[in-house]
């Protein structure tokens, strides 16, 4: 099976906005214009932008520490990254999300910072969406490292258990933090636990979107027609380091350049070409375009309005003035 031309031709321009995004990010971290640090996923854009590709706006998103794929798949655009990125009160958390930013308008409930706990809220969501008869699917994103937490277990078991739309796509990146997946896991692969739950399992190419998406699609299916949980194993490999202050030397260079021969905007970019659904010439412009998207939603973002005193006290208790 393949995608249309016109949705791969979409999903190719979101993983060229999410590579800008972190490419823009790490230039203004080099010249010292600011200080965010980054968890950056580049070529891991297929999987980011594949699993997010077939949710519908109203569908649930946990996604991750490297979320700018994710952000960009569900809906948000560089703009609204940026501005909640600096901190900005237009932005959308009004500044004070920042990296662990969450947007109602595309329903990101927001990123946790102990990794693993959202596994449950999760399937809260997915709970609250089969009570409510929404047609919700919750989709939760996550690193393979973070599948090791305890809250995994009774998360995965309830989800079962009660048959609830959720899809657990994992992110097998091969590294957690500073380390390789096999100084971590007694096995290969993450997806063979779901068995041990009755959940339904398939084990993915990363870095090839239509693969990525397609499984997607299928998964998000499954759990909205109330067949129930399903969990999905990517494949794929982080280019980049753990962060921003990652000293590295960790990385053998050979697997680098192994999984770079199979870049997934490459490997894209590709097909477009072959299928005639692209030229050269409009790969360009398609290219310069998305850096000057990113380019202005970072310059708007400079000279936005940052947070009032006043700004403190909003959006934090019932009433301003409480303490
Ligand atoms: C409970 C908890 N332990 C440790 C950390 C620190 N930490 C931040 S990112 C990360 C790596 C997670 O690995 P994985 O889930 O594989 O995602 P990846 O970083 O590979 O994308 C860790 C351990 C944390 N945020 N929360």
């Amino acid at each position: 099976m393949s995608l249309e031309n016109e949705n791969l031709l979409g999903l190719y321009r979101k993983m060229l906005l999410v590579r800008a995004m972190e490419t823009k990010h790490g230039s203004l971290l080099q010249e010292g214009r600011i200080q965010l640090m980054s968890h950056f996923g580049t070529g891991q854009e297929a999987v980011a932008v594949g699993v997010t590709g077939p949710l519908r706006q109203k569908d649930i998103l946990f996604g991750t520490h490297r979320g700018v794929g994710e952000y960009i798949g569900k809906g948000m655009s560089a703009r609204d990254i940026w501005l909640e990125y600096l901190g900005k009160r237009t932005g959308v958390c009004k500044g004070k999300g920042t990296l662990h930013l969450c947007d109602r308008k595309v329903n990101i409930p927001g990123l946790v910072s102990s990794l693993g706990s959202d596994f449950s809220y999760a399937v809260g969501t997915a709970l609250s969406s089969k009570m409510n008869n929404t047609g919700q699917v919750t989709l939760y994103f996550v690193g393979e490292g973070t599948c090791n937490q305890a809250d995994a277990h009774p998360s995965m078991c309830m989800a079962a258990l009660w048959t609830l739309p959720v899809v657990f796509a994992v992110c097998t990146n091969q590294f957690c933090e500073m380390s390789y997946m096999s100084d971590h896991y007694p096995t290969e692969d993450v997806a063979p636990r779901a068995a041990g739950y009755g959940i339904p399992y398939d084990i993915v190419d990363g870095q090839d979107i239509e693969t990525t998406y397609e499984a997607t699609e299928k998964a998000v299916e499954h759990a909205r027609s109330g067949k129930g949980p399903y969990l999905l194993e990517f494949k794929t490999f982080r280019m980049a380091l753990h962060f921003s202050g990652d000293p590295g030397g960790y990385v053998n260079p050979e697997d680098l350049e192994e999984w770079g021969k199979r870049d997934p905007i490459d490997l894209c970019q590709e097909k477009l070409l072959d299928r005639g659904a692209l030229t050269e010439e409009k790969d360009k412009e398609l290219r310069a375009a998305v850096d000057l998207e990113v380019d202005s939603a970072v310059e708007e973002a400079f000279s936005g309005p940052d947070p009032t005193e006043d700004d403190l006290f909003e959006d934090v208790y019932a009433e301003k003035g409480v303490i």
